[in-house]
């Protein structure tokens, strides 16, 4: 299996905005992206840390194994055969969704990302903890809550090792079973670029705890050594940088749930739009660890007086399907739109959690987890005329 080069690739829509060919990272126009509750497949944003692997399935096993009492090899067809299949509509969110932004501040490390970093599919395949329980988890229940579950892909990344990273057990366990290895992606075989034939989904959780090509999962004591949850995707002060940052990595915890964040998608910054028109501003909001999004706030003058935007999900053509872990889709209509004018955005969650006014003061040198206001600019047309 060569993983080593970019002449496999697969194909892909040419309306993407592509922030970095090799690895392959790319997001949707943000307005088609909030067309659609369910993104399609080939919408879906692409977060590649290497070539994307080609893998034939008639050969590839899953293989679980560490402190676990039996160590199991799955072939796809026993994960999508010998255990129940489960549906989860899942929002998938890259901690570095809006780094942009960040960089725009103080040069940061990463790949730039805009607002479209962000996709919600249905996702089916086995659910971990029945893989789990097969494996015989339920003879390690003294240790449950000292535990992680440890995965690693098979597209050769950082340190030479294959994409990995780690979740504690008791998310891998979690009664409703939301935690999957998913084969589907919104009815059709996972895409390639998703992690075909065999993904986790996280929901609840930054993107990076969504393995692709998931090739192994283990059961250990200690989260994943791996350089994904070791030395990236953490939060440190503004004032750390590259020379400053070493010691840090340790102290420092792994991101795991996402906080809560929005976008506005209509309209786009300097959009030019006529004074005085009626205008229905739209965008998402999302919040980690499946806490619902209960307000979403919009200012026409700078974060001076607000309106609540009205939020519609459940009007939304759906599957009949719980939206747990789902993005939540607004919008907010003025009769007279001043112009111009700088529109902000910022949403609330069930456990009252904001997003900061200020984004120098959650700046990193990762540029990660920016939930900072959202703000537009509108342009007036009288400049024009
Ligand atoms: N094996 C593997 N899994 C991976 C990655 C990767 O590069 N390799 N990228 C991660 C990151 S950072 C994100 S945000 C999501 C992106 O998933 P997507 O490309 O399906 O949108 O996958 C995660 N899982
Ligand atoms: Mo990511």
């Amino acid at each position: 299996m060569a993983a080593s080069d970019y002449n496999k690739e697969p194909s892909r829509a040419s309306d993407f905005t592509i922030n970095q060919t090799t690895p392959f990272n790319a997001e949707p126009p943000v307005a088609i992206l909030r067309e659609h509750f369910v993104t399609a497949n080939d919408k879906f944003y692409v977060r590649n840390h290497a070539p994307v692997p080609l893998i034939d399935e008639a050969s590839y096993k899953l293989s679980v194994e560490g402190l676990i009492a039996r160590h199991c090899k799955f072939s796809i067809w026993e994960l999508k055969h010998s255990f129940p299949q489960h549906t989860v509509m899942a929002t998938l969110m890259c901690a570095g969704n809006r780094r942009t932004e960040m960089s725009d501040i103080k040069a940061v490390r990463g790949v730039g990302w805009g607002c479209a970093a962000i996709s919600n599919a249905v996702w089916k395949g086995p659910r971990l903890r029945d893989v789990l329980f097969m494996a015989g988890i339920e003879k390690l229940e003294s240790l449950w809550d000292q535990l992680h579950v440890d995965f690693e892909g098979i597209d050769i990344c950082k340190d030479k090792r294959g994409y990995g990273s780690s979740i504690p057990l008791h998310k891998a366990l979690e009664k409703r079973g939301d935690v999957i290895l998913a084969v589907e992606m919104n009815g059709s075989e996972l895409p390639r670029d998703h992690g075909y034939p065999v993904r986790v989904i996280v929901p609840g959780y930054i993107g990076a705890r969504s393995v692709k090509w998931l090739k192994t999962i283990t059961i250990q004591m200690h989260e994943s050594t791996n350089y994904y949850q070791k030395k990236d995707y953490k939060l440190f002060l503004p004032e750390v940088d590259w020379d400053t940052v070493d010691e840090l990595w340790d102290k420092s915890p792994a991101i795991q749930e996402l906080n809560v964040q929005a976008a506005i998608t209509q309209p786009r910054d300097n959009e030019m739009i006529p004074k005085g028109s009626s205008y229905t501003v739209k965008g998402y909001a999302l919040s980690g660890g499946g806490r619902k999004i209960t307000r979403v706030d919009i200012s026409f003058d700078g974060g001076k007086s607000w309106k609540v935007a009205n939020m519609f999900t459940a009007s939304q053509n759906l599957p009949k399907m719980d939206t747990k872990w789902s993005w939540e889709f607004w919008e907010c209509s003025v009769k007279f739109m001043p112009s111009p004018c700088q529109i902000i955005c910022r949403a609330w969650d069930e456990g009252s959690n904001t997003m900061p006014e200020n984004i120098h003061q959650i700046w990193n040198l990762r540029g990660v987890m920016n939930n900072s206001w959202v703000r537009v600019n509108v342009v007036s047309d009288e400049a024009k005329l």
